[in-house]
């Protein structure tokens, strides 16, 4: 593990908040372990070692169900920590992998069977490389046909470069983290209505609400800055809109987030039962489990 960079909170608080029966984290990841499952060489950071088993314990202790484990960066385009984990969530986990244009159709075929649903494409320049959009595009046109969507990853500023490519994907395109807002900045200001926009225009755009620990300035455990925009994406788009708890957070040097008092905040961004039932259970179920 790099040495500047926190490992996950080691042990969370129980939440005051109950989520709904059937309630899903749709953003989390597994890390190895790295003597069975190595990470990338290209890899820009190294995380601790984060597995099927100990996600799995916290989905428990969160008063989760399900598990969306989302394929991150160090572990490149070797989806096979993501699947070992699928494999055994005796089918209470689907995947979101990241996948090369040259992926075979028996390679798909069997990550579907594992209960991939969603190919991730990440621009954050701090944690890839850059792969061209003619590429990118080949790919979405692999994945369509399967019924899977994208799960796209940028920082608000990017957005204006990238809006061509994103409204022409042919799938349900799914933004990480709110697209990473600067939340010193005005929810009404220029640069989240832009974001707004590409909800309100495009019906196939959908948006998680998570992230507090990486987008805040006024930091935990009540993250008051981020909790205005994750509340207006629930207003607004109550029916495109997803929870996850991002564990176990790689890549945080300020502070590692108590997951407990992260499910508190969702009655704060989700401020009815009917909102939570749609953020929590009624979205991911249909996005994930519809098949
Ligand atoms: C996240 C966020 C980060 C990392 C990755 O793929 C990744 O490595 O997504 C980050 O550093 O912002 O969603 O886990």
């Amino acid at each position: 593990m790099d040495p500047d960079w926190l490992c996950f909170h080691p042990n969370p608080s129980k939440p005051q908040f109950t989520p709904p029966p059937g309630a899903v984290d749709t953003h989390c990841h597994v890390f190895g372990p790295e003597s069975r499952f190595p990470y990338a060489p290209e890899r820009k950071y190294t995380p601790c070692d984060a597995t099927k088993d100990q996600l799995f314990a916290l989905r428990d202790h969160l008063g989760f169900e399900r598990n969306v484990i989302v394929q991150a960066s160090c572990h490149g385009n070797d989806n096979r920590a993501l699947v070992d984990a699928l494999v055994h969530s005796q089918g209470r986990a689907r995947g979101v992998a990241s996948v090369e244009r040259d992926v075979s159709d028996a390679e798909l075929k069997l990550m579907h069977e594992a209960g991939v649903r969603g190919t991730r494409f990440n621009f954050v320049r701090r944690l890839v490389d850059f792969t061209p959009r003619e590429v990118l595009a080949e790919i979405a046109a692999r994945i369509a046909p399967l019924g899977w969507h994208v799960v796209i990853y940028f920082e608000a500023q990017d957005l204006p470069e990238l809006w061509d490519f994103f409204t022409t994907l042919p799938t349900t395109v799914v933004v990480d983290h709110m697209g990473r807002p600067d939340v010193t900045k005005p929810v009404d200001g220029p640069e989240f209505q832009l974001f707004l926009k590409l909800l309100s225009e495009h019906e196939n755009i959908w948006s998680k609400v998570t992230c507090p620990e990486r987008l805040t300035q006024s930091g935990p455990p009540g993250y008051d800055d981020v909790v205005p925009f994750a509340r207006r994406l629930v207003d607004t788009f109550p029916d495109r809109v997803l929870w996850g708890t991002d564990w176990p957070h790689p890549n945080l040097k300020s502070h590692m987030p108590d997951d407990g008092k992260l499910v508190d905040l969702i009655p704060r961004i989700a401020t009815t039962a009917e909102l939570r039932q749609k953020l929590l259970v009624d979205n991911p179920m249909r996005l994930y489990w519809g098949d």
